[in-house]
């Protein structure tokens, strides 16, 4: 037994040495010492020898098995070490280049024209007002003093989701919204900005666009104070000193109404392609607020007096920026948005 021992260690040997692979090793190792191995089963029949030559036969054996095990571990690390350093050869990984930059965004221009009007009039003491998009045709026209044939509804087309629910066409509507809370006592100082809808659709019009309402009310509120507070915010929000003009203009829920316009923030207003060579250029429409107005909030207009303005986000964020396209806030073009 100790001879074909001897032969089968020698031809599985031959074979580990002659190994190109993992898997021939796994095969000589299985027909070897595998359960069903060739010296597996020779060994079982160590029960049928004398008791000394079966222990001389037995370790003979087992030393065998032992170094058949050695020599296939050897062999697989060996195998191993070559596969890597072909790998190694072939694949170059070139650890200096940089890695891949994540790209951070950054807030939508209409955004941080909006935060900033924010700031400027909290800073002056306003509070924030929010209101429903999907309003009531009462608080888009009818409290604000524009009744079901008014001439004013052309201006102000809007999306209508029954006769008297529409998308509110400017955010005029939370002036009466909020004197509703606030009357007959409390004065109000709030800004409202928001999303507005008209069937409007050119390069400065847009059918979704954004306003900020003013609203001021308490005794003895003039046009000074709507004047004063404008020209400190149209300075503040362009950065410059500022002329200012107020045009007289209409609108049903004002009187005096005026339109309020700033010399040219490009040409300083001496004329140029911005201002069409006016030199001016409108940025809001205000007015001391219509006592009917107030009345229809449930204020006494015996007793308080208040100014009101709305103006439109994109206007200011296109003459902030030099933008002669609104349509480019909407593209969602990371070229145009990655500039601001
Ligand atoms: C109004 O909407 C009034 N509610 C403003 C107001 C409030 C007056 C309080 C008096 C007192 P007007 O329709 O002019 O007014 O719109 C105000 C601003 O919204 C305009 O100056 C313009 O900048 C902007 N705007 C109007 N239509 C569009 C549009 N389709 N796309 C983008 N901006 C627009």
């Amino acid at each position: 037994m100790i001879e074909r021992l001897k032969e089968i260690r020698a031809a599985a040997e031959e074979k580990i040495m002659n190994a190109s692979d993992l898997d021939s090793l796994r095969e000589v190792k299985v027909k070897t010492l595998g359960r069903k191995g060739e010296i597996t089963v020779l060994l079982r029949g160590l029960k049928d020898l004398a008791a000394d030559e079966r222990a001389e036969t037995g370790k003979v054996g087992n030393e065998i098995k032992q170094a058949l095990e050695q020599l296939i571990e050897e062999k697989i690390a060996e195998i191993k070490q070559r596969e890597m350093e072909t790998k190694l050869a072939r694949e170059k990984i070139d650890i200096s280049l940089p890695g891949t930059l994540i790209q951070s965004g950054s807030l939508h221009p209409l955004s941080r024209v909006a935060n900033e009007i924010k700031d400027i009039f909290i800073g002056m003491g306003f509070s924030i007002a929010e209101g429903p998009e999907i309003e009531y045709d009462y608080y888009n026209f009818e409290a604000l003093n524009i009744p079901k044939d008014h001439p004013a509804r052309d201006m102000q087309d809007s999306f209508y989701i029954s006769d008297d629910i529409l998308l509110r066409t400017h955010t005029s509507p939370m002036q009466v919204r909020v004197m509703e809370k606030t009357a007959p006592q409390t004065p109000v100082k709030i800004i409202v900005p928001g999303k507005v809808y008209r069937r409007d659709d050119d390069a400065t019009h847009s059918p979704m666009f954004h306003q900020v309402e003013g609203l001021v009310i308490d005794e003895s509120i003039t046009f000074g104070h709507l004047k004063g507070t404008l020209l400190a915010f149209a300075e503040r929000i362009f950065e410059q000193e500022l002329q200012v003009r107020y045009r007289p203009s209409f609108f049903p829920f004002t009187e005096p109404s005026a339109e309020m316009d700033i010399s040219c923030v490009n040409c300083k207003g001496k004329g140029c392609r911005v201002c069409s060579y006016s030199g001016w250029l409108e940025i809001l429409g205000a007015g001391m607020v219509n006592p009917k107005v107030l009345e229809n909030g449930g204020y006494d207009p015996e007793k308080v007096t208040g100014f009101a303005f709305g103006l439109g986000i994109e206007r200011i964020a296109m003459l902030k920026y030099g933008i002669n396209d609104l349509r480019l806030f909407y593209d969602n073009d990371k070229r145009f948005l990655a500039q601001f």
